[in-house]
This record gives C-alpha cells, sequence and structure tokens, in this order.
C-alpha cells in the first residue's frame, strides 16, 4: 500500500545507505528499475514534460504530473518520489497539491523555490523567490499533508544564482531555513563538486538528495563518492528516457538506411523478457488462455 512504501522509504533513509532512484519515463520503466534492485523510482518533471513534446518551464499541470506519477507508482512496490516544480501555484495551491499527490499513491515530493516560470535546475539564467515565499510554500506543503509519513523535500536552486563561494554559502542558508520550515529532506540543485554536496549535507540534520544528471553542472560521481559525501538519496532523472530516445533514434536511422530494422534487433528487449515485466504468467488464473506464450522467443 501508498501508506506501507511511505513507511519503508522513511525508514530507508534513516538507514546511513544511500538510496539510488533512476527516473521511471513511463510505468513500464518503473517495473524494471524495480527488477535490477534499485531503491526507488523518480518521477522528473523534465522528462515528464519532454514525453509530451514539450520544455521543462512548468507548462505541465497538477492533474498531468499526479496522474503519471500515480500509474508509475501503482506498478511497483519500490516508493517513488515526485518532482512536483514550484508546487502548482501560490503557497495556498501547495496543499491542494500535496493531498493530491498523497491520493496518487506516491511517498514524497519535491517542491523548488524557482520563481515562475520555472527552468531546468541546470540552466542558467534562474531566479529564486524570497526566502519568506519559498518557506511559505513549504509550511502550506507540510500542514496540508495527511499522511505524516508523505516525505516533503524541499529543492533550492539559489546555488545556480550565484557563481562562485557565496552561491554556496546562500545554498546552504536557505537549506537550513527550509528543514527548520519543516522540510523532511533538502535537495540543493546544481552543486559543482563533491565537496559542495559534502559541506551542505554537514550543515543539516535532514537526508540530502544529489541530482546526477547528464549534461548538467556538476560531474557524474558514483554512489559510493555521493555517499560518502554525506548524500543519502541519488536520482538519475532523464537517464532512461535518454537511452531509450537514443535507441530509437539509432533504430529510425537503421530503418532508414538498410529498409529493415534485423541489424538492431539485438539491441531490443526481447518479447520474452517485456512479458516477463508485465507479468503474463499473472494473469493465467483468471483464465489460461491468456497466457498462451512461449518461452524463448
Ligand atoms: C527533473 O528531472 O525534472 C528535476 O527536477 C531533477
Amino acid at each position: 500500500t501508498p501508506a506501507a512504501k511511505r513507511r519503508a522509504f522513511r525508514e530507508a533513509l534513516t538507514s546511513g545507505e544511500i538510496l539510488r532512484f533512476p527516473g521511471a519515463f513511463n510505468p513500464l520503466s518503473a517495473r524494471l528499475i524495480e527488477d535490477k534492485g534499485f531503491d526507488g523510482v523518480y518521477v522528473s518533471g523534465a522528462v515528464l514534460s519532454a514525453d509530451l513534446g514539450l520544455p521543462d518551464i512548468g507548462l505541465t499541470t497538477l492533474s498531468e504530473v499526479s496522474g503519471r506519477a500515480g500509474q508509475i507508482a501503482r506498478v511497483t512496490d519500490l516508493p517513488t518520489l515526485v518532482d512536483a516544480d514550484t508546487g502548482f501555484g501560490e503557497p495556498m495551491n501547495v496543499a491542494r497539491t500535496v493531498q493530491t499527490m498523497e491520493d496518487a499513491g506516491v511517498a514524497g515530493m519535491h517542491l523548488e523555490d524557482q520563481v515562475n516560470p520555472k527552468r531546468c535546475g541546470h540552466l542558467d539564467g534562474k531566479e529564486v523567490v524570497e526566502l519568506g515565499e519559498a518557506v511559505r510554500r513549504v509550511r502550506a506543503a507540510v500542514d496540508g499533508r495527511r499522511d505524516p509519513d508523505f516525505l516533503i523535500m524541499a529543492r533550492t536552486d539559489v546555488r545556480g544564482t550565484e557563481p562562485g563561494e557565496r552561491g554556496l554559502r546562500l545554498a546552504i542558508d536557505r537549506a537550513k531555513a527550509l528543514a527548520d520550515a519543516g522540510a523532511d529532506a533538502i535537495f540543493p540543485e546544481a552543486m559543482r563538486d563533491l565537496s559542495e554536496f559534502e559541506a551542505v549535507a554537514s550543515a543539516l540534520d535532514v537526508p540530502v538528495l544529489a541530482n546526477m544528471t547528464e549534461f548538467g553542472k556538476s560531474e557524474l560521481f558514483t554512489v559510493q563518492q555521493l555517499g560518502d559525501a554525506g548524500a543519502r538519496i541519488v536520482i538519475y532523472p532523464v537517464t532512461l528516457l535518454r537511452m531509450a530516445m537514443g535507441a530509437a533514434e539509432r533504430a529510425l536511422d537503421t530503418l532508414t538506411v538498410d529498409g529493415t530494422q534485423d541489424a538492431v534487433v539485438g539491441d531490443m528487449q526481447t518479447r520474452a523478457r517485456l512479458y516477463e515485466l508485465v507479468d503474463y504468467a499473472g494473469y493465467n488464473h483468471f483464465d489460461s488462455a491468456v497466457f498462451t506464450y512461449e518461452p524463448g522467443q
């Protein structure tokens, strides 16, 4: 149940181990993430907007995001963490956002301090709201939740607004204030290196998330490096979508050049593996005719 997943997520966060949350670009990829032994599933705003053919500038609605997050959460026993952008409105809207995400069955969400329209966290030219406004967003989320185990993570984008040492200091100060406002965890966006993760994590009593997005502001550190620096969750928001889209592009090029997909069939997920992930066999007891597929294909 969603409540059990939330409790398990809370408990795992206190284990001292770093939890790995790859981004699912659809429910089927969430199944794969679980099958491969990861700790949780991330639902990225960047992926969700890209999936709709849109830029990641806050165009998606609460209904779209919670709907997709719910479809993903219901096919996995892992906890799902969802990107709630700036909360889909003013602080007064944020309480409803939290409750809608609870209803969708997700385990937690992150809420950021960018102004609207937001930008991808690793782009330049971001602006953040005043601390008071960021705190009001977090308080509204905390007051609005009905399940105390639902994780409310505050993301701060301050680091990307000020280059140099000052930006890091501002990010740490803001992270502390957001934790004091009730955030259960902190997502410091656009950290430049491991020492910055370390500085944020050591300044806080709540878990810190590291965003290992490709083509971003920080190098791609290993799980071990991030864990040693004090991070307690790592997300790979767009990794699977980028891989799938890269493969799709190669397949289309192959079709164009060769006139057949034959050369890329070896890169494909087989029918047998797909059937395993969607659990064809599990439907046998309803009607034994459902599963007539012979493994090996
Ligand atoms: C995203 O993937 O959209 C994030 O906000 C990290």
